[in-house]
């Protein structure tokens, strides 16, 4: 294993630097982290990372940026871990999953939180989302037939990557829409499962800031109203 220490730049409350914290616990790497206050971000931060986005990583006399590129540096640099399958096949199954949770249920979600009051606007993220969610539950029974994660058994990418996104889902269905839940959800064990199952890990529970932390700054942001 590498041994010489990463610098991790993060601000608890951000889902993408979730990503980066859950990845360098589980790959059990050497590092230490700097919280950067994202109302007032120091003047050498530019200097880390030019966009003043976290997460960032210095790490081998070098930094970067950018959650999945992140994420994927971790895999690469601490192979025993197998955040990523071998087969070229199941890795591509891995980034697609990524890649279809953000494009579609996520961007349900922040369409939703963007525009709370519009007229339609709860209908179609109901719709929507439950619509993407049964498609994510057939990616899931083709990954494999049983979770609790999104290939089975094994721990991978594409949970660190979803995990921190499943959180603040279901804060904002339970603290805002009074605990709604998604049909597609109840209607399918495997997407029951995965969601039980990413949300429960120990370096996803132990990297969240906490449900009242994010719904706070979304009735901060974006005028959304807690009855
Ligand atoms: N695409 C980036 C997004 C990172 C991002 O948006 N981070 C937010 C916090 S959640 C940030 O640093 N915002 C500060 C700013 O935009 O000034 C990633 O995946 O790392």
């Amino acid at each position: 294993m590498s041994t010489d220490k990463i610098t991790f730049y993060n601000a608890s409350i951000c889902p993408f630097a979730q990503r980066a914290a859950i990845a360098l616990r589980e790959a059990g790497a050497n590092f230490e982290t700097v919280n950067i206050d994202l109302t007032n971000k120091p003047e050498w931060y530019k200097d880390i990372n030019p966009e003043t986005k976290v997460p960032a990583l210095t790490t081998e006399g070098q930094n970067i940026a950018e959650s999945l590129v992140i994420i994927e540096y971790i895999n690469d640099r601490f192979p025993e871990a197998k955040l990523l399958p071998k087969e070229a096949i199941k890795r591509a199954h891995v980034r697609f999953g990524i890649e279809y949770f953000a494009s579609k249920i996520t961007a349900g979600f922040n369409k939703y939180a963007f525009n709370y009051s519009g007229e339609g606007a709860r209908e179609a993220y109901e719709v929507d989302v439950n619509a993407a969610l049964n498609r994510f539950n057939e990616i899931l029974t083709q990954q494999s037939a049983t979770g609790p994660y999104f290939l089975g058994e094994e721990f991978s990418l594409a949970d660190i990557a979803v995990a921190p996104f499943v959180l603040r889902l279901y804060a904002f269905n339970k603290l805002i829409l009074k605990g709604y839940e998604f049909e597609a959800v109840k209607s399918h064990p495997r997407l029951a499962e995965f969601i039980k199952g990413v949300s429960s890990r120990a370096s996803v529970q132990e990297t969240y800031a906490g449900d009242e932390k994010f719904i706070d700054i979304l009735v901060q942001r974006y005028g959304i109203t807690r009855d």
